[in-house]
């Protein structure tokens, strides 16, 4: 798009201005250049947060306010670029959840998805639509749209997940709804395990209809499975040269990604991992879970370890880099884009 801003605007120009502002009109060409740029141009910044920094600010909210009063006692990571607007990147909220020993998180239900991906400490649970799921670091459980949900913490020590949520998704569209339960412990309907069983099994009830619609039946992906697969994989083929051993959740009902606005994975870095710069569309969040490295992105280098947080923007290139045998779990808005045929990647050639 040959389009050139002008420096400044002549008086005539500048008076046409004026005058159609007043009937909320404005001129296209003073704005083209921004509105559809050469590449994506994002405020979103390339971030770390190291777990180490955060936990004492989230043991001092925990100390400060209860889950029950909070509603959800969560710190937002906030895009250093964007602050203020409760993002981590240009369409995605991300943040870090504590729950206490004692505590629970009232139950309410919005059009926003949500998952959790879980950092430390193990024994709370989260509600789905009647039935619990027990929590343990590493798993990736999913709070469809529209479903009811609490959270509870019935065990011994402090649990904390890293909350994911298409906020600004569903804010971009005008489709958001909330309400909450009458109750602030929803009633268990089922017994625990009972969608993994029904849907997560590579069987399906004959006849059964999705409980979720457009999501995924399973809610927890729990970590010792998928990190097994992830083991299998490594033993019988060569990592990407970008990637290392990257698997996506997937909807056991339709073979496409777990979530309809969120994808994520699960990928191991072998020891020693020098990775190729690789570049997306899709801003992608990544959670630490095993082994330590370096995510270079753009000129920056980010070293990280288990349980850190750091965020890749749109279109800037990332290289992996493991000190450790690693393990990185990851979010993105990238199934959005392949709905709308959007998405596009650039590898090393
Ligand atoms: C929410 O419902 C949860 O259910 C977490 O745990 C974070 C952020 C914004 C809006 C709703 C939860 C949220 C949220």
């Amino acid at each position: 798009m040959a389009s050139v801003p002008q420096p400044k605007p002549s008086a005539a120009r500048q008076d046409l201005y004026r005058r159609m502002d007043k009937d909320d009109l404005a001129p296209l060409w003073e704005v083209l250049h921004d509105l559809i740029p050469d590449e994506p141009a994002t405020p979103c910044k390339p971030a770390l947060w190291k777990y180490r920094d955060v936990r004492p600010y989230l043991m001092e909210a925990g100390k400060l306010i209860t889950a029950r009063e909070a509603i959800r006692r969560v710190l937002i990571l906030e895009n250093p670029g964007m602050r203020g607007e409760s993002c981590i990147t240009q369409s995605l909220y991300a943040g870090l959840q504590l729950i206490l020993p004692g505590e629970i998180a009232p139950s309410h239900r919005h059009s926003q998805s949500a998952l959790r991906f879980i950092v430390e400490g193990s024994g709370a649970y989260t509600a789905v639509d009647g039935e619990r799921t027990t929590m343990h670091p590493g798993d990736f459980i999913i709070t469809p749209s529209w479903t009811w949900h609490d959270h509870g913490n019935p065990g011994e020590e402090p649990v904390v997940w890293l909350d994911g949520l298409d906020i600004r998704i569903v804010q971009a569209f005008g489709a958001q709804f909330h309400e909450p339960f009458a109750q602030e412990v929803q009633p268990v309907a089922r017994s625990e395990g009972a969608s993994a069983a029904r849907f997560g099994a590579n069987l399906l009830p004959v006849g059964a209809d999705a409980p979720f619609g457009k999501t995924s039946p399973i809610f927890n992906y729990p970590y010792a499975r998928s990190r097994e697969a992830l083991a299998k994989l490594a033993k019988d083929q060569a990592p990407d040269a970008c990637h290392g051993w990257k698997m996506q959740f997937i909807n056991p009902m339709t073979g496409g990604p777990a979530m309809p606005t969120i994808g994520a994975f699960l990928q191991l870095l072998p020891k020693g991992f020098g990775g190729q710069a690789h570049r997306a569309t899709d801003g992608t969040v990544y959670s630490v879970v095993e082994g330590s490295g370096a995510a270079r992105i753009g000129d920056e280098r980010f070293e990280f370890e288990p349980r850190d947080t750091f965020v890749v923007p749109s279109w800037a290139p990332l290289r992996l880099e493991a000190a450790a045998e690693t393990v990185l779990f990851s979010f993105s808005d990238r199934p959005c884009q392949d709905a709308l045929g959007l998405w596009r990647e650039a590898r090393p050639a």
